[in-house]
């Protein structure tokens, strides 16, 4: 399996993702630190939030294959600058999280990623696993 590294706002849905993909049951914690579970390199929010820690996303991104920019449909504050993903030398794919919720605006979220430089986007509901398997197969 590919590893991932999982960047987006705090409460965009990152632990909740590394959780469905890894078929732990669900419990909400914030992330404090950068956390390994198997494959997926889980972040806190934070470290998209303030640029004083790009730093520490891009030397935690050596280590993965994909970096995956996760984008809440129902926030309508996109974090990610323009051409964010080009920092990375290494392949990245956009999330769009909570698609289950009846707020969602997945166009924006789309656009957002797109901007950011994502390439391969996907919708995805950890909630009640539509599009898991989609990224798993991605992530195979
Ligand atoms: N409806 C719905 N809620 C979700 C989904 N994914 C996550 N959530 C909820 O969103 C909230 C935040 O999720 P987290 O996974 O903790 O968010 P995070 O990105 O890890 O946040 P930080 O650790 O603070 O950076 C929790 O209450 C989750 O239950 C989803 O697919 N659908
Ligand atoms: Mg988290």
């Amino acid at each position: 399996m590919k590893k991932i590294i999982l960047i987006g706002r705090t409460g965009s849905g990152k632990t909740t993702l590394m959780q469905a993909i890894n078929n732990l049951s669900k419990e909400y914690k914030k992330t404090q630190a950068i956390e390994y579970f198997d494959s997926v390199l889980d972040t806190p929010g934070e470290y998209i939030e303030n640029k004083r820690y790009y730093n520490a996303l891009i030397v935690s991104s050596y280590d993965c294959d994909v970096i995956g920019l996760v984008h809440d449909c129902t926030d309508e504050e996109c974090i990610f600058p323009p051409n964010f993903a080009f920092i990375f030398a290494k392949p990245v794919i956009g999330i769009i999280t909570k698609i289950d919720c009846a707020n969602r605006n997945i166009h924006w979220s789309e656009n957002c990623l797109k901007r950011a430089g994502a390439g391969n986007i996907f919708e995805i509901s950890a909630m009640n696993g539509t599009g898991l398997n989609e990224l798993k197969v991605f992530l195979a």
